[in-house]
């Protein structure tokens, strides 16, 4: 039982140094005397990782023997951020890290700062899938995360001259080392061809085929020995992809264009966060994560058992969003063509397999794929959403009968004006349990986008409020303030348990805690002052209020409108110094390539930051800056450091957020409006350490269904009208007549509509903020109340409502 891993255990100093120097020299083929930076990161992080390996052996060992159920999570996107001092923390090896290398003369600081995040998300619901599996396994619930190894993760953000531009994420270029290849597990994925009919049954004869070669990474529970993995897959080309003819021709460069075309299938990820529908190889991409991740499943299951009346007590499948909806007619096909179950049992245990989350609301955003493009790539599969859809079809026709544009509004194919296949119905219809991710997001889909569904089925309509990791938002990112309130609380316990911050409330009118706590935020804004310092040249100053906007760009979030403020906040302190506090404005976030009406936006703030900055008569009280390539490591540096929230999306339009979470837990006061999970923040932190504004979900809804004329209240507000104003002169840049005739024209998003309300919600933030012990009281307060944000909640949630999966510990060595 002691077997190889003792090499790798010790935590000892000398353990530890004797563990990273043999790496070093065996697995880099050098010596501390002349070994890079990189040299000693790469084998401090595999010295690191090999701490975790025990544990993992274990944890696997204690599944075996469960024959527990498991849940798996399929996801296109996994935002896991930096891995070194996660796993430094979670083996609790960080100081003796620190000691070993200052006695061999290095900084772990500056060793660390070559960690590279694995960018393989776009936002949201990339790092909802991280956090997620981090409270699974700090819950001991077995579990695997699927997904795909992009070889470009999200692009990297520049900023030239105001505009966004787009650099390749090669993220993995000068190594990898928490990976675990698996190269014996490739698996072959099948795309194209036809459908066979032998001896009465359907076949699938694809045309060409990919192999899907995986890799894993290690994700620690924190506080337990469980070690769950995230398993991530690549395209390899089979060798029969080689066109043989042409290499024995002599034609040996035009024979790799067939191996080429293979492995583009995990090349890049797509960096839209809605509408990439049509796109073959995206529709490849999802098909080939679903191939992969089934056939390990089933690979597992039968690893314990032996009869197919029990996967679905054994198997949960969470799919994240519609992105791995073909694996409801894969299981089919696998179950009925491939194991020979008749259909009714295969789509009982299917059913019974999969569940749902939706992440949106946005109908733009709703996953649909033209037929015919289906059709070509997979044959079968569209044979077998027939079928599904035809006994769905029939249960509408005898619930509902002669109700045939319920039957039209239920279908999984959509007629008009093309027919397409609808992912998100496809995955109701295909899963047991479907859940939204807020209240409001939960209401609403049952409400609106799925209300047909809701009303067919109410009782698979849920929902689950999303969470954050607080050893990640928290302890790694801010570790002052984890020290002042594990020295408060008496101990770490509330890094599992967060309901436990409660505790902050009691000293919420401390002036020496409130003193204290002013510290930790000041010294975290230092931190911020010099990265932004480096990365832009602005240089901020720590006794300002840091007002912070980070996170996707998008229409429906409003950047723009946080940009009105701005103007305005400029107009009124040429005006009257006193007219606002000191402040500095943080944007932050990454606009799709092809997303034109927002990256005229992240102009537009960079032109406005420009004209600010350099206005001697606003030096010192108000800094606007725009900083580059916003991901996870960046957010672990402004999170900790903001004072104030910018949680402003139009009503009904965010299913939920998460920024709103970690900055909440981080001490910012929210401003926000009543969208997604804000409801349920301002609802815990309490209506007086939240400044709401803005028109409601169903305010906004009647509003757009009205004749709303946007010119009209831009002509009625004096203050609006010069901020227009401003932006039509040319002062920012010519030519913004653009963005001028979105807000004057439709104002999709009602930006001019709850101007005035929001300039009201930071005039009264401003008030408090004059106050200092106000506003620390209220900072302070968020912090304590923020516990049901916590990603453990929300596994409870889905453990306790949907997966019923039972915890299966792992006992120390
Ligand atoms: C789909 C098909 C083709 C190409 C791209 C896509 C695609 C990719 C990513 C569609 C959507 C996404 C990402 C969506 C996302 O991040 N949604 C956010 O999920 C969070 C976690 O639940 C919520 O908090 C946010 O409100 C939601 O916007």
């Amino acid at each position: 039982p002691n077997g190889p891993a003792l090499r790798a255990i010790g935590t000892t100093a000398a353990e530890f140094e004797r563990d990273l120097v043999s790496n070093l020299y065996f697995e880099r083929g050098t010596t501390m005397e002349s070994a890079s930076a990189q040299d000693v990161y790469q084998s401090l992080a595999v010295t690191v990782r090999d701490r975790l390996v025990d544990r993992r052996a274990r944890t696997a060992t204690a599944h075996q023997a469960a024959n527990p159920r498991c849940v798996y999570y399929l996801s296109a996107e996994y935002m896991l951020g930096r891995q070194l001092r996660q796993n430094l923390q979670y083996t609790g090896t960080e100081e003796v890290a620190r000691d070993v290398l200052k006695g061999l003369g290095v900084s772990l600081d500056e060793i660390a700062d070559f960690d590279v995040e694995p960018s393989l998300g776009n936002g949201g619901l990339g790092r909802l899938a991280a956090c997620l599996l981090d409270a699974l396994a700090t819950a001991d619930i077995p579990a695997v995360g699927y997904g795909i190894r992009y070889d470009l993760g999200l692009f990297r953000q520049a900023i030239v001259d105001g505009a966004q531009v787009e650099r390749p994420d090669d993220w993995a270029f000068d190594g990898s080392p928490w990976e675990f290849p698996q190269q014996d597990d490739r698996q072959a994925v099948g795309f194209y061809g036809r459908v066979e009919v032998e001896a009465g049954r359907r076949r699938w004869i694809p045309e060409e085929t990919v192999l899907g070669e995986p890799s894993h990474m290690l994700v620690p529970g924190y506080g337990t020995q469980t070690v769950n993995i995230v398993r991530l897959w690549r395209a390899r080309a089979d060798s029969d992809a080689f066109n043989l003819a042409d290499f024995a021709a002599g034609r040996s460069a035009e024979a790799v264009q067939e191996v080429l075309r293979s492995e583009n299938i995990s090349k890049v990820l797509y960096p839209a966060d809605s509408t990439e529908f049509g796109r073959e190889l995206r529709l490849k991409q999802q098909y080939f994560l679903v191939s992969c991740s089934l056939w390990d499943i089933v690979r597992r299951f039968h690893l314990r058992n032996s009869d197919w009346t029990v996967f679905a007590d054994k198997t949960v499948i969470q799919l994240n969003d519609t992105h791995p909806a073909l694996a409801v007619p894969e299981l089919m096909r696998l179950l009925v063509d491939e194991y020979e179950l008749d259909w009714d049992t295969a789509w009982s245990i299917t059913r019974r397999t999969f569940a749902y989350t939706c992440h949106t609301l946005l109908p733009e955003a709703l996953e649909t794929w033209p037929v015919a493009l289906f059709e070509r790539l997979l044959p079968r599969h569209l044979e077998i959403v027939y079928a599904i859809n035809q006994t769905h079809l029939d249960e509408v026709e005898s619930r509902f009968p002669g109700d045939g544009d319920l039957r039209r509004r239920l279908s999984l194919i959509q007629e008009e004006p093309e027919r397409r296949i609808r992912m998100a119905h496809l995955a109701v219809v295909g899963s047991h349990a479907v859940n939204g991710v807020a209240e409001l997001h939960s209401r609403l889909l049952a409400e609106t986008t799925l209300a047909d569904f809701a009303r067919l089925w109410p009782e698979r309509f849920r929902n689950v409020t999303n969470g954050v990791s607080p050893r990640r938002f928290l302890r790694l990112a801010n570790p002052r303030l984890a020290a002042l309130i594990s020295e408060r609380l008496g101990g770490e316990g509330w890094l599992t348990d967060l309901d436990q911050l409660r505790g902050l409330a009691a000293l919420a009118g401390d002036s020496e805690f409130q003193r204290r706590w002013r510290v930790v935020k000041r010294d975290n804004k230092l931190d911020l002052a010099a990265y932004v310092r480096a990365a832009t040249g602005v240089v901020l100053d720590p006794d300002a209020l840091c007002d912070v906007h980070v996170k996707r760009f998008h229409e429906y979030k409003r950047q723009l409108l946080k940009l009105l403020h701005v103007i305005t906040l400029h107009d009124r302190l040429r005006a009257d110094p006193g007219a606002d506090v000191p402040r500095t404005v943080v944007f932050a976030g990454k606009a799709a390539p092809s997303y034109h009406a927002v990256k005229r936006i992240i102009q537009l703030i960079n032109g406005v930051a420009k004209v600010v900055n350099a206005d001697p008569a606003v030096a010192g009280r108000l800094t606007v800056v725009f900083l580059p390539d916003y991901n996870v490591t960046r957010a672990e540096l402004i999170v900790p450091a903001a004072d104030l929230s910018e949680q402003i999306s139009l009503a009904g339009k965010e299913a939920s957020g998460t920024g709103n979470m970690k900055l909440a837990l981080n001490g910012a006061v929210t401003v926000g409006t009543l969208d997604g999970a804000n409801i349920e923040l301002r609802d815990r932190v309490g209506a007086d350490n939240f400044f709401l504004f803005g028109v409601d979900a169903a305010c906004a809804a009647e509003v757009r269904r009205g004749d709303y004329r946007p010119g009209e209240i831009a002509g009625s507000d004096p203050e609006l009208a010069a901020a227009l104003a401003a932006i039509a002169d040319g002062r920012y840049g010519a030519g913004f007549g653009d963005v001028l005739d979105t807000l004057l024209g439709r104002d999709e998003y009602l930006t001019l509509a709850d101007y005035r309300a929001y300039l009201d919600a930071q005039d009264a933030a401003a008030a408090a903020w004059r106050d200092p012990a106000r506003w620390t009281a209220m900072s302070i307060r968020n912090t304590a109340h923020c516990g049901f944000f916590s990603a453990d909640r929300t596994v409870a949630d889905y453990r306790d409502r949907i997966w019923h999966a039972d915890p299966v510990p792992v006992p120390p060595r």
